[in-house]
């Protein structure tokens, strides 16, 4: 998968890019992240990406010239043929979940567009951007976070990248513990400062210790997460 990135702080992603778990699909070339710098594709003397807002107000907004013309560079333009997917990250956009992640690792090309200030000028979205995706509903000063958070948990689920199976995607196993909460983990010492790890995962009964392990998924899903065993409208029961 290829996946671009237009953002006015390139090096924020460097750490990512050569780290953690994106740094190991780049090296597998599974993923390929693309960094491009917005200034790149500004031609005025300042090379400015952002303007003051029409109408007035605090803050500043990034300018159309230079965003769509990067966005039009990297994917095509909007309604050609093979055109990469372009995702705005943005307080306004659809809620991001894994479901969203499942659907955009289907994608052989992404352009993720970092906004910054205040928003985009909003014939940017009209001209070049297929959807905008919010990560949840907190502020942020920029898109940067947003699109590592969608790469990463895009990424994970590429197929080759942590024991995915190389060929077809299985959902179910994706969405991981049947769509619960992880219940409590452990490992040595088997006594810390007094507290015992549970005798159970210490018996080598492997089904006792599923049956636990899916009992305590549920429980703490119940009381932390009630809203994950509501059943979704044309979801089947659990
Ligand atoms: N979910 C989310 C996105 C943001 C942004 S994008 C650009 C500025 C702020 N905040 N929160």
């Amino acid at each position: 998968m290829r996946v671009d990135v237009i953002t006015i702080f390139p090096g924020l992603f460097e750490a990512f890019r050569e780290t953690s778990l994106l740094g190991v699909a780049c090296r597998e070339g599974i993923l390929e992240l693309l960094v491009h710098d917005l200034r790149a594709w500004t031609r005025d003397r300042h090379r400015s990406v952002d303007d003051a807002p029409y109408g007035g107000g605090p803050g500043m907004v990034l300018r159309p010239e230079p965003l769509v013309e990067a966005i039009e560079a990297l994917a095509g333009e909007k309604g050609g043929g093979r055109r990469a997917r372009v995702v705005l990250l943005s307080p306004q956009g659809r809620r991001f979940e894994q479901a969203v992640a499942e659907d955009l690792a289907r994608e052989p090309r992404l352009v993720l567009v970092c906004g910054r200030y205040e928003g985009v000028d909003q014939r940017v979205i009209e001209l070049a951007v297929d959807e905008e995706i919010s990560i949840g509903d907190y502020v942020l000063a920029g898109g940067e976070l947003p699109a590592l958070v969608v790469t990463e948990a895009v990424a994970r689920l590429l197929p080759g990248v942590m024991g995915n199976p190389a060929s077809a995607q299985t959902e179910s196993f994706q969405s991981g513990c049947g769509g619960l909460l992880e219940g409590p983990q452990y490992t040595r010492p088997a006594v810390f400062r007094g507290l015992e790890v549970p005798a159970v995962l210490r018996s080598g009964d492997h089904q006792a210790i599923a049956r636990w392990r899916a009992e305590q998924a549920r429980e703490v899903t119940r009381r932390r997460r009630p809203d994950l065993l509501r059943v979704a409208p044309g979801e089947d029961e659990r």
